[in-house]
């Protein structure tokens, strides 16, 4: 399949080399606003069909699918464009601002008859998949209690200026992740309880959340994410996982150490693959990119629905809007289908 991407930011050139990455698959035109960033990017990867207006390239066409990798102020403008030109659509996370937008962006690609999938990544992370499948396994038994923890003091800022800049920081942009990795290890949700903190004085949104999560299976989850916290060693971008079951725990510990323990216990060392164009401490991240977007063309192959499709992650952007209004409110949220 030929792909067009849009939005060549920070993020874009991990998706640029995954591409490269998948046999059968060529990136042939590239769209940006920013023509300097636009120029760099496809000289880089040698494409030459370049756009600014990502009008224009639908107009043009010659591909199969989209990936867009723009930040959500964009997002359902374009993927309403991507659903009329008929194409296929990746788009990054967070998928929209609100649900109502996540919703049309659902019907237009449904209407349209094509894949939307959303790259929410972080449940594809080598160790993260390692041990959902031992919680799939039934090893550990019925789940009943799950915490994701992600803590950090690293420096997202300058990366990502963006993320200092809005009224929400760490659940939109964090913690939709660390959300959706409960969800892929203990289901849906139906009650929702948050705290937010802002301690970082040089940012506009909230760097600390806790969220409580009642799961419709019975479990419970604890969900804490925090860019304000200082540790040795520093473990970004991991999440630390702890699942109890009726038989046992599983435990992936800092340094991608997972451990098992039911009525004998055993431990391994689930590191990612350092990809040849990956850089530490971002590989983890880069090689879930390499196989989400793997899944989403298997999918498209197979005509089956991804994991992380556009309909899936209206559930765990419910989540998202859920825990910030049981912040803002100080009360539980139940969700309503
Ligand atoms: P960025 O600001 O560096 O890049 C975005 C690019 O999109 C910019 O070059 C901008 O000019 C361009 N753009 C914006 N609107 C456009 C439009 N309408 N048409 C064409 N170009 C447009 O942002 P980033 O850090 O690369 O983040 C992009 C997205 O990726 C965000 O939604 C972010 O949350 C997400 N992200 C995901 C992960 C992950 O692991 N999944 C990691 C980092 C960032
Ligand atoms: O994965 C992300 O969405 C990134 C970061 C790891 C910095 O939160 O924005």
């Amino acid at each position: 399949m030929n792909g067009a991407l849009i939005g060549c930011g920070f993020f874009a050139q991990n998706q640029l080399h995954a591409w490269r990455d998948i046999e059968g698959i060529e990136i042939v035109a590239l769209c940006d606003v920013d023509a300097n960033r636009l120029q760099t990017t496809a000289d880089s990867f040698n494409i030459a069909k370049t756009y600014t207006d990502a009008a224009d390239m639908f107009a043009a066409g010659g591909f199969d699918f989209v990936d867009i990798a723009t930040t959500v102020p964009s997002h359902r403008s374009l993927v309403e464009m991507a659903a009329k030109a008929g194409v296929h659509i990746i788009c990054q996370k967070p998928f929209a601002e609100n649900m109502d937008d996540a919703r049309a962006m659902v019907k237009a690609a449904e209407v349209a008859g094509k894949t939307l999938m959303v790259h929410e990544n972080f449940r594809w992370q080598s160790p993260v998949q390692a041990v959902l499948d031992v919680v799939n396994s039934g090893e550990i038994g019925e789940p009943f209690f799950c915490r994701v923890s992600f803590r950090s003091g690293y420096d997202v800022f300058t990366g990502q200026p963006y993320l200092a800049e809005g009224k929400r920081f760490i659940i939109e942009d964090l913690g939709i992740h660390i959300l959706d990795i409960a969800r892929a290890l203990v289901g849906d949700v139906d009650r929702v309880s948050a705290t937010t903190r802002r301690i970082n004085p040089n940012i506009k949104g909230e760097d600390v959340a806790t969220i409580l999560l009642s799961h419709t299976g019975g479990a419970t989850s604890v969900v804490d994410c925090s860019y304000a916290t200082q540790r040795i060693p520093e473990t970004f971008p991991q999440s630390l996982l702890e699942i109890d079951g009726s038989l046992g725990t599983v435990r992936l510990d800092a340094g991608y150490q997972l451990s098992v323990h039911t009525k004998t216990d055993t431990s391994r060392d689930v590191s990612p693959t350092l990809l040849p164009w990956a850089e530490k401490p971002w590989h983890n991240i880069q090689e879930s990119v390499l196989s989400i977007q793997q899944h989403f063309v298997e999918c498209i192959e197979k005509g089956v629905e991804p994991q992380t499709s556009g309909s899936d992650n209206l559930k765990t952007l419910a989540l998202v809007e859920a825990a910030y209004e049981s912040a803002e409110r100080g009360t539980t949220v139940t969700l309503v289908d």
